[in-house]
């Protein structure tokens, strides 16, 4: 099993150049070897990020490559300020802008074609938890990004797995809750591919912070973080990067 561990920042809208620049001298004396380290901030400060000890990822991306998108920045825009990664389905663009399955799979498809690699997130909300829904509305997440970009596609994405009652709430999945979905996911992946299933990279998401994620990132297919809140905390952050190391 070669898989990535990965914890991938996301400042969502927060921070300023002060924070960045922090965070560039926090990093810079840093030597993981199993972990990378992401950081997703706001696109405007992507370009201001130079000779990074992280990677860089972006939030969002357009699933348009030019033309009258007030607003938006593409997939080249963001390569242009060395991006890698981008942020796809979060629950937040999903919820407060009403970004469907099938735009999702339009910008993934987009970001995979520029050769950024997207962390494309999914995850259930408590009522569908409750009602039994989980795998099916899971199952419908993952299948509509398939049907757009094959299981080639999926290969080469960072999955994140954000059950999106313990996103910014302070409740954490509990580590057998969330190897529980992260295994599904691995198991649906193989019906297609059993290497790809094996290889992918599957991130835990949701209230993660230096307390919870040594159990968590030590589960079975949990192969890193998506962390919020922890991550606009340089000390805690880097605490995050080495309980995956
Ligand atoms: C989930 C997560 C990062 P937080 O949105 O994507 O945020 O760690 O604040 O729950």
């Amino acid at each position: 099993m070669d898989r990535k561990m990965i914890v991938a920042g996301n400042w969502k809208l927060n921070g300023d150049r002060f924070l960045v620049q922090d965070f560039l001298t926090g990093f810079a004396d840093t030597s993981f070897t199993k972990v990378s380290p992401i950081l997703c901030l706001p696109s405007v400060y992507l370009a201001t990020v130079q000779d990074a000890n992280f990677a860089l990822g972006a939030q969002n991306v357009s699933e348009h490559t030019s033309g009258a998108f007030t607003g938006e920045s593409s997939v080249a825009m963001l390569k242009d300020v060395n991006a890698e990664y981008v942020i796809i389905g979060h629950s937040e663009r999903r919820e407060l802008y009403k970004e469907s399955n099938q735009v999702i799979a339009k910008k993934l498809s987009a970001a995979i074609d520029a050769g950024l690699t997207p962390i494309f997130c999914v995850g259930e909300s408590l009522e569908t938890r409750e009602s039994g829904a989980m795998f099916d509305f899971l199952t419908d997440q993952l299948l509509s990004a398939i049907t757009e970009i094959g299981i080639a596609g999926i290969d080469k994405c960072i999955i994140a797995y954000e059950p999106i009652w313990a996103i910014g709430t302070g409740l954490t999945a509990t580590p057998a809750q969330a190897q529980e979905v992260h295994s599904f996911i691995r198991e649906f992946l193989a019906e297609y591919d059993t290497d790809i299933a094996t290889n992918t990279t599957i991130l835990y998401g949701g209230s993660v912070n230096a307390a919870s994620a040594p159990e968590l990132f030590a589960q079975q297919d949990i192969d890193g973080g998506l962390v919020g809140g922890a991550s606009l905390k340089l000390k805690e952050f880097l605490e995050i990067c080495q309980a995956a190391e």
